[in-house]
């Protein structure tokens, strides 16, 4: 039932791939009462930071209302015109058809996202591939998920991901690799905390250079030297066989190639200490303790994934489980956690520029005619097209006529983004689909179309465990906001397919979806498949409730199913196959100019590029501005205090943020969040320092390894700047914004002295303000404090002093909070 007691609505969180059930109360003041959902399997009433706080980001600020076209991209301003439906999806139809006249379909290019639904990711895919003819389709998935893609499909022969959340609490040792599951996938972290609670023999192992908030439930941290998991399991490959821990009968009946992995293996034993880095004890202690652990669950994330030899890191992995039997059994198995919510669905609908829909091949001829048939085309793409990062280098260079991009933020997202700049500029049109008007990527846009957000769309999503979950409709959109399959549908028939696109409601599309996983599958010829689901009607698919795939027959209870128990693989011969891998250093390497090597991932509270997590002043509360981790000796070296604004740089680019003094990562190391970005501070993002190298299977960047210089701002100033309202601070040195209950707090620093940015604040408090109180303490102290008022209401509340001034930052953002939520004018003016 999607309707529960008292108006809760059931659906799905929109952020991580954990997928956690939600359960939603519209208030009739316009809020939305946010719960966790007992009865989904995924979270059982759990809810982490994120989730808990998406009632606070329904919220219209920022809102792209109405199909926007604008008339100058990029730096300048631009002159906005608002068209309706019909002229927007009519220019987007007449742009991509004029394209393709002149210059071919693959002229044109969509760049989706796993933050799509199934529905939206099939149509889009269905478009573009089966009508248009081209695969020039690719999704942020590429940075995400993609190494984990080829190495599934390398090891079993298909893209799959073998174990369910109930593992972690079956397993006997839990191994975490280059995940932050703590911060990324709390919830499943609270249900491995509760597991060792419940049985403290389970073992825990953390593998990550930096020293994580998961390793607080760790038997033992394993720091390893970035980029060197390949050697770590290599080493773990080579153990198991001199020890005799193979499972020889598992081996024999089931896989290919061991000879091959294993001499690859043994070639890298004697480089095992010096790759790693980490000692012969820390490194028998790990293997024994996998060797002689029967059921072990591997959980791998980004750290795995975002690297250049990303799909043999993941292989080395699936090898390990392969040579020891620890796949297919309950509390057993690799486990490669998705990101995006639906990271997994586009995968499933084919929405990657080397797949075709429903884990079909392209480089197999009957999986072509299935689908050419199927959906009644003979355009269906005959090959596949450029991933993402060689999409935007095709684009830089001209050959990408017209790009469609849908609910990612490439411009932030993907590495050097002076290049991605570069590339959008270069496109002759840029259409983008989003909830935010203003983000990096709709600065560059010709075109943005207004999508439903969270709470507004309805469809399916799949979760890390193959769990297809319904997020459902519960609050209005504001303004002409449509869902995403409904634009590109309305594109579809005007350029020429109507016939294919006449869907009128979401879950008609899933029907057509779950028909195409039949196709030439009646007898289990590939895994992914939704047969019991093609008979849903209206009313089924609205009370679908979570059905994990492979779903033979409609799922009125909770299953848990895991992959490859039978030993049945999708390869040819039906075995798994080893993969010969090698240890091979990441593509670029420190020197004496770029001394200090950054790996860049997630903090707690935010997500991604903050459009949505950035609404809450909850979440802001956690970390405030970019910061840089550097371990206290790096940090003497480069004379840098703590909290003080540093400045990272190479060849590609600079950024800044606030350095987080902490032993918690290794010297000449640092780490930054990818959060901040161009819209949320000033030049904090740290893919303007990302080489655009990638993996050469795979196509996935190495976001986690940029050599860099640092150099310690000589900023003179700093302030704190309240406001009810968006300010425009680009003319300073660097500012950073903090959603507040009341409004916007913005971090400031600046290299004028105090006097001066006092000054330059001054002229630009909003001249509609009734007055102005300030304060404006001796010139030793260097302390300057204003208040506006309209009416006694506080409209900013802004102080300023000098660098080494009296306030430690962190204590001036609560006495700004505090003025603002302060009744009177003199309680106001007693605060501070
Ligand atoms: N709060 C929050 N949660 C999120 C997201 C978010 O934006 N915010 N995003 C979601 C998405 S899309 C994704 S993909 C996931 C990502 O989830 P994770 O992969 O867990 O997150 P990251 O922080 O990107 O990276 C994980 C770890 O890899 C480590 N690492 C770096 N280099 C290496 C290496 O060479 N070897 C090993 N073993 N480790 C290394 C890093 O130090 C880091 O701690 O999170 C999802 N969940
Ligand atoms: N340096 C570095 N860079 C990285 C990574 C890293 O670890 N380090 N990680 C990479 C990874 S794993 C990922 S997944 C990417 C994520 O990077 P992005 O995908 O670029 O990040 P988001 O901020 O999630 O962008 C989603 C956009 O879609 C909009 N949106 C939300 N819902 C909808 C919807 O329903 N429809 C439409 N049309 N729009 C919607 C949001 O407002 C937002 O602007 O970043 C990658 N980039
Ligand atoms: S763990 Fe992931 S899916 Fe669950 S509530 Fe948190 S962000 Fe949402
Ligand atoms: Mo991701």
């Amino acid at each position: 039932m999607s309707l529960v007691n008292d108006g809760w609505i059931k659906t799905t969180c929109a952020y991580c791939g954990v997928g956690c059930g939600v359960e939603a109360r519209p208030k009739l003041t316009g809020e939305l009462e946010i719960r966790g959902d007992q009865s989904h399997p995924s979270n059982y009433g759990k809810l982490c930071t994120k989730g808990i706080a998406l009632g606070d980001t329904i919220i219209h600020d920022g809102r792209i209302l109405a199909p926007t076209k604008k008339s100058q991209t990029g730096d300048q301003q631009t002159d906005d015109e608002e068209l309706n439906w019909e002229n927007a999806t009519q220019m987007v139809a007449e742009q991509f058809t004029q394209a393709i006249e002149r210059y071919g379909p693959d002229s044109v290019a969509f760049y989706v996202s796993g933050q799509l639904l199934t529905e939206d990711y099939y149509v889009a895919n269905k478009l573009i591939k089966g009508f248009i003819g081209t695969s020039n389709i690719d999704s942020n998935s590429r940075l995400c998920m993609a190494s984990s893609v080829v190495g599934h499909k390398r090891a079993f022969g298909s893209d799959s991901v073998p174990v369910c959340y109930e593992d972690l609490e079956h397993a006997e040792m839990i191994v975490m690799v280059g995940s932050n599951l703590a911060w990324c996938h709390p919830v499943l972290f609270q249900r491995l905390r509760s597991a060792k609670q419940n049985n403290p023999e389970l073992k825990i192992v953390v593998i990550d250079p930096r020293e994580t908030e998961s390793c607080t439930i760790a038997d033992y941290h394993l720091a390893l030297k970035s980029g060197s998991d390949v050697a770590l399991f290599n080493g773990l490959l080579s153990f198991l066989s001199r020890h005799n821990y193979l499972d020889q009968d598992f081996i024999q009946s089931h896989t290919n190639q061991l000879e091959k992995a294993l001499t690859a293996a043994e070639s890298d034993s004697d480089l095992l200490e010096a790759a790693t880095g980490l000692t012969q004890s820390e490194l028998m202690r790990f293997f024994k303790d996998f060797s002689t652990t029967s059921n072990v669950v591997t959980v791998y994330s980004q750290g795995v994934n975002q690297s250049s030899i990303g799909s043999d890191k993941v292989n080395s992995i699936l090898n390990c489980h392969l040579a020891s039997g620890k796949i297919g059994q309950v509390g057993s198995g690799p486990f490669s956690v998705t990101g995006q919510p639906n990271a997994m669905g586009g995968r499933e609908v084919g929405a990657l520029a080397n797949t075709l829909a429903s884990h079909m091949e392209f480089d197999n001829p009957e999986h072509h005619a299935l689908i050419s048939n199927f959906w009644q085309t003979e355009n269906l793409a005959t090959k596949p097209g450029l991933k993402a990062v060689d999409l935007f280098d095709a684009m830089a260079e001209g050959k990408i006529k017209a790009v469609w991009i849908m609910a990612t933020n490439p411009m932030v997202s993907l590495p050097d983004s002076a290049k991605i700049k570069k590339a959008l500029k270069t496109c002759p049109f840029v259409v983008v689909s989003d909830c935010i008007a203003d983000t990096e990527t709709t600065r560059m846009a010709d075109l943005v179309l207004p999508a439903q957000g969270w709470s507004e769309k309805s469809g399916t999503l799949t979760n890390s465990e193959r769990r297809i979950s319904r997020q459902r409709r519960i609050m209005p959109s504001p303004g002409m906001a449509k869902p995403d399959w409904w634009i590109i549908s309305q594109v579809a028939c005007k350029m020429g397919y109507r016939d294919a696109f006449t869907y009128r409601h979401e879950g008609e599309i899933f029907r057509e979806y779950a028909e195409l996983s039949t196709q030439g599958n009646r007898n289990g010829e590939r895994d992914f498949t939704l047969i019991g689901l093609t008979q849903l009607d209206e009313q089924g698919y609205s009370q679908l409730v979570p059905q994990q795939w492979p779903v033979t027959q409609v799922q009125k209870e909770v299953i848990n199913q895991r992959l490859f128990s039978d030993g049945h693989f999708y390869t040819p011969d039906n075995k798994a196959n080893f993969v010969p891998v090698r240890h091979q250093p990441p593509k670029t390497t420190c020197d004496s100019r770029y001394p200090l090597l950054l790996n860049t991932g997630r903090t707690r509270d935010q997500w991604h590029t903050m459009s949505r997590t950035g609404l809450s002043a909850r979440l802001g509360e956690h970390k405030s501005e970019p910061y840089v981790q550097i371990h206290p000796k790096t940090a003497k070296e480069h004379s840098v205090q703590r909290n003080q604004m540093i400045k990272l740089h190479n060849a590609h680019g600079e950024c800044l943020a606030r350095a987080e003094i902490t032993e918690q990562i290794q010297p000449n190391q640092l780490f930054m969040p990818i959060h901040w970005n161009n819209a949320t501070a000033k030049n904090s993002k740290p893919c303007n320092l990302i080489a655009p190298h990638t993996d050469n299977h795979s196509g996935q960047p190495e976001f986690k390894h940029s050599p860099v210089a640092l150099t310690v701002c000589k900023h003179q100033s700093r302030a704190s700047f309240a406001s009810r309202t968006v300010m425009n601070f680009n003319s300073l040195d660097y500012w950073a914004r903090q959603k507040i209950a009341e409004g916007y707090l913005y971090h400031i620093e600046s290299t004028l002295n105090a006097y001066e940015l006092a000054s330059y604040l001054k002229s630009q408090l909003k001249h509609n303000v009734d007055r102005v109180v300030s304060h404006e303490s001796s010139e030793d102290e260097a302390l300057y404090r204003f208040i506006t008022f309209v009416e006694d209401k506080v409209m900013q509340a802004i102080h300023v002093q000098s660098i080494q001034g009296v306030h430690p930052i962190n204590e001036l953002s609560n006495i700004l909070t505090a003025r603002f939520s302060a009744e009177s004018e003199s309680e106001i003016l007693a605060v501070l």
